[in-house]
């Protein structure tokens, strides 16, 4: 059941502008920056990003993406903990020296970053590694936070946050549903 919508989007597009700057603020310009996109919905993410990069900075942040699959480790039946794994990964660049920025849709628990950044390591030695998500929506079980955030979304665990992006579902929308 569908509560509310958090973003529309034009406030998608708007917190992706702030977070290209911020971004180039932070690491003053783009030199060495790498954008990882995590499976689905971080892949679009950090396209937009590479590309509000490229406008404003006028050059092409090399790009890549993992595919991480959370299942849950129904092994012990008391815990409801998922286990993230990455499935599939093809990082079509060098991260050796390189100050990654993980991008996803969602920050939920945390584990699905901390595979992220498993996987990354096994790949190289990058200088950073940074995390950039369009909705925080609390409840992390693992030391990780966001460094460049879309929106926060405090959630109880029984709701659950839509992301639909053009690239993947045909429109850009950010609501709040009771499951
Ligand atoms: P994504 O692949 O674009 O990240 O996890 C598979 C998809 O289901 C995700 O898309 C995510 O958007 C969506 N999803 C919605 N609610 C949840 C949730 O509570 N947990 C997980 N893991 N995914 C969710
Ligand atoms: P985590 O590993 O932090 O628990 O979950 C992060 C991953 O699961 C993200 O890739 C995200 O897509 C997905 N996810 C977790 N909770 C939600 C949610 O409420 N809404 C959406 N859209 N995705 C979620
Ligand atoms: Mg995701």
């Amino acid at each position: 059941k569908q509560k509310a919508v958090i973003l529309d989007q034009a406030a998608i597009n708007r917190a992706l502008t702030r977070i290209a700057h911020e971004i180039l603020e932070r690491h003053k310009g783009v030199s060495d920056l790498v954008l990882i996109g995590i499976k689905t919905r971080g892949k679009p993410l950090a396209e937009r990003l590479q590309q509000k990069l490229k406008s404003i900075e006028g050059v092409e942040v090399p790009i890549g993406e993992i595919d991480i699959t959370l299942y849950r480790d129904d092994l012990t039946h008391v815990s409801d903990h998922k286990e993230a794994t990455v499935s599939q990964t093809d990082l079509q660049t060098d991260i050796n020296g390189k100050k990654i920025i993980l991008v996803d849709d969602v920050l939920y628990t945390g584990r699905t970053v901390r595979a992220g950044m498993d996987a990354l390591i096994d790949y190289g030695r990058p200088a950073q590694i940074q995390l950039a998500v369009l909705v925080d929506r609390g409840h992390k079980e693992l030391p990780i936070k966001a460094d460049y955030i879309g929106k926060n979304i405090p959630t109880s665990q029984d709701e659950v946050i839509v992301v639909t992006l053009d690239e993947t579902d045909g429109d850009d929308l950010v609501s709040i549903y009771e499951t």
